[in-house]
């Protein structure tokens, strides 16, 4: 825990270039099928690093069949959080997207990730919850329960994320000191091994007061095979691990992060057509102990519910025939 917080103690935000390169981690367990759709989707970017987590099936063949330029990489342990953080150590971008192998991630989407964190966000996260977004793929029971743990979250770390358990998401690779996942090393299984990496990633972002922009994502559903995901046995790990960062955090002031940047350009058009409004979600941030940086963080918030004033309104998720899964 003291380790955690004097990595973030010493956090301070770099210079960051304006063209930043791009790399996509894809964690795979058993997805050769879709992966001979979804890899060639992918842009040309500065890498792709294919996370195999000990497939049964041809996933390693397929990938150097149809995406020869693509990275193949063998997971430490098991869980689709040890294969994140495996592409994360291994990763070499300025910016790291994470994209599902399952085909219900958008490789047009993309470029608006990219663009929120050139707008100055340090994390983009995508939200099917906002109005551009949706999924095709969320049943009824696992809206709910994301919307549950989404309104934990926000309580506890006073963020707004619309959308917790949504995986598709980048952020600059300079922040990984600050959300620290586990390290591959080692046989035993660590806690965020699993699919609570992301609600890991994304406490800890919130509780080191860095810029998070939401993305608005449509989820597509999974092509073929079945989910990893148990909505019950996960669901309890994403709230525990709720729990634990915030016990973790302790209240904590983080120190020496930049105050939060808020100028969002919102609805701004891409060349390539691509919608890229997002929302500003920057923390108001638990450190504001003196009296100036309390200050900065009014004036941050007044702008911020300034811009949400005119931000997209949240809509509802559309139900799917896969209630029943
Ligand atoms: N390497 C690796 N990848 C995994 C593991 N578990 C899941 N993944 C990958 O992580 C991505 C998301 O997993 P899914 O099983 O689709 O789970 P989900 O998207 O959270 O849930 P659904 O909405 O039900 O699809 C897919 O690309 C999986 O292949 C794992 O243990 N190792
Ligand atoms: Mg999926």
């Amino acid at each position: 825990m003291s380790t955690l917080r004097h990595v973030r103690s010493q956090w301070v935000r770099p210079e960051r270039t304006a063209t930043p390169s791009v790399t996509i981690v894809v964690p795979a367990r058993n997805e050769a099928r879709n992966l001979e759709v979804v890899l060639p989707q992918l842009p040309a970017v500065h890498e792709i690093l294919v996370v195999d987590g000990h497939s049964s099936d041809d996933t390693a063949d397929v990938v150097r069949r149809v995406r020869p330029d693509a990275r193949l990489l063998q997971q430490t342990r098991r869980g689709k959080g040890n294969a994140l953080a495996v592409g994360f150590e291994n990763a070499t971008g300025d910016v790291v997207v994470m994209f599902d192998a399952d085909g219900s991630a958008d490789a047009d989407e993309i470029p608006a990730y990219v663009a929120a964190l050139e707008a100055g966000a340090d994390f983009a996260k995508g939200s099917r919850v906002l109005a551009a977004g949706g999924s095709e793929d969320i049943t009824v029971l696992r809206d709910a329960g994301n919307r549950g743990l989404t309104l934990v979250v926000n309580t506890l770390f006073r963020t707004r994320y619309t959308d917790l358990c949504y995986g598709y998401n980048a952020f600059w690779r300079d922040i990984l000191p600050v959300v620290s996942v586990p390290a591959s090393a080692g046989a035993d299984p660590v806690w965020g091994d699993g699919f609570e990496i992301e609600t890991l990633i994304n406490c800890r972002i919130a509780a080191a007061g860095l810029v998070i922009h939401e993305v608005p994502s449509v989820e597509k559903e999974r092509i073929h095979g079945e989910s990893n995901l148990n909505t019950f046995r996960d669901g309890f790990r994403v709230l525990r691990t709720i729990l634990r960062e915030r016990l973790r955090r302790g209240g904590a002031s983080p120190r020496g992060i930049e105050p939060p940047v808020v100028e969002v350009p919102a609805a701004e058009v891409l060349p390539q057509g691509l919608r890229t409004d997002h929302v500003d979600l920057t923390v108001a941030s638990a450190a504001a102990e003196d009296p100036t940086e309390r200050e900065r963080q009014h004036r941050a918030d007044d702008a911020q519910r300034e811009r949400h004033a005119v931000a997209p309104e949240p809509r509802r998720l559309a139900p799917t025939s896969q209630e029943a899964r």
